[in-house]
């Protein structure tokens, strides 16, 4: 990936005080990414001196200038949840039939919850689904039905990390008839112990190309003694079967290097959350020499943008 030459796109200093808690904010990181009515979209998490997450919006005419609107996202329906939320975050974009669905981690006591929300207009938000059985994280929506089937990729949290963080090596598919209830299908890939992704999770929404699915997501190497460090990678996925891994890159395409990405509040993080794709052709494919751009967490401080194409990520990963 070729990092965005004014790197961070977006760091606290462009998020609008919204009194009387979203004020003088801590840090912006971790953006859902969409291209939508003509406008590149962010929805951004945003983290207050309260240590409090909001999600904001971010829009942008070239991918690269984002302006953030002065207002905080609500999620109508979010109050009939029967558990306590305390964060809403890591939100991932998915279109599907005019809908843009966003599937958000919610961090309830002692779990983390999968939740789905959708929008028509970037402006109302309403809850669909809120998956209390899991303790998930990383969850993404394929941008197409299979059958009468919606799928989608999810992390199982199960390993519990120094610091109590828990996280997990497991990416799995996931399906459903009416995207309320979520049934486990197979795991589909497995974190490589002693490699650059040890511990793993989804990244964006996977993009559909003529050799697969392609799916950025990120590893985590947790052998060094200082740090985890997060690192990004990608997966190519069958496009009828999905579950079906046709190749996996061996080495990470993006890795901290840059001082923001090294230093912040959690350093040595990039963590791509947001895809978007240039062109895709009339049958819904990504162009092979299409630009992928792809937004990302920096140390959970600041978002920054790389480049990449759809030939470029497809060659990475390794049959
Ligand atoms: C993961 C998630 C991400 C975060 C990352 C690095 O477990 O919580 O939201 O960016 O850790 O702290």
């Amino acid at each position: 990936m070729n990092r965005f030459a004014a790197n961070p796109i977006l760091t606290r200093a462009d998020i609008p005080d919204v009194p009387p808690h979203v004020v003088d904010v801590t840090s912006v990181f971790n953006p859902g990414a969409i291209f939508w009515n003509g406008h590149y979209l962010l929805l951004l998490r945003v983290q207050t001196r309260g240590r409090e997450t909001v999600l904001m919006v971010a829009e942008s005419d070239d991918g690269e200038d984002f302006r953030v609107r002065p207002r905080i996202v609500q999620i109508e329906g979010v109050e009939s949840v029967s558990e306590t939320i305390y964060h809403v975050y890591d939100p991932r974009l998915t279109l599907i039939d005019g809908t843009i669905y966003v599937v958000f981690a919610a961090d309830v006591d002692g779990a983390c919850r999968l939740g789905i929300a959708q929008t028509k207009d970037f402006d109302h938000f309403e809850l669909v689904s809120f998956s209390t059985e899991q303790d998930t994280r990383n969850g993404v929506l394929f941008p197409e039905r299979f059958g009468d089937r919606f799928l989608r990729l999810e992390r199982p949290n199960r390993v519990r990390l120094e610091g109590g963080v828990t996280t997990g090596s497991e990416i799995i598919l996931a399906e459903s008839a009416d995207l309320q209830t979520w049934k486990p299908v197979c795991p589909i890939m497995s974190g490589r112990l002693h490699y650059w992704d040890e511990l793993i999770g989804s990244g964006p929404p996977p993009i559909k190309t003529r050799a697969g699915w392609l799916h950025i997501y990120h590893g985590i190497a947790t052998h060094f003694a200082a740090a985890n460090i997060y690192q990004a990678g990608v997966v190519l996925l069958d496009l009828d079967d999905p579950s079906r891994v046709l190749g996996r890159s061996r080495n990470n395409i993006l890795e901290p290097r840059e001082l923001y990405e090294l230093v912040g509040q959690v350093p040595n993080v990039v963590f791509p959350s947001g895809a978007i794709v240039e062109e895709y052709d009339e049958e819904g494919f990504a162009g092979e020499d299409s630009l992928v751009r792809i937004y990302y967490g920096a140390a959970d401080t600041v978002v920054g943008l790389a480049t990449s194409t759809v030939s470029e990520l497809t060659a990475a990963c390794e049959r």
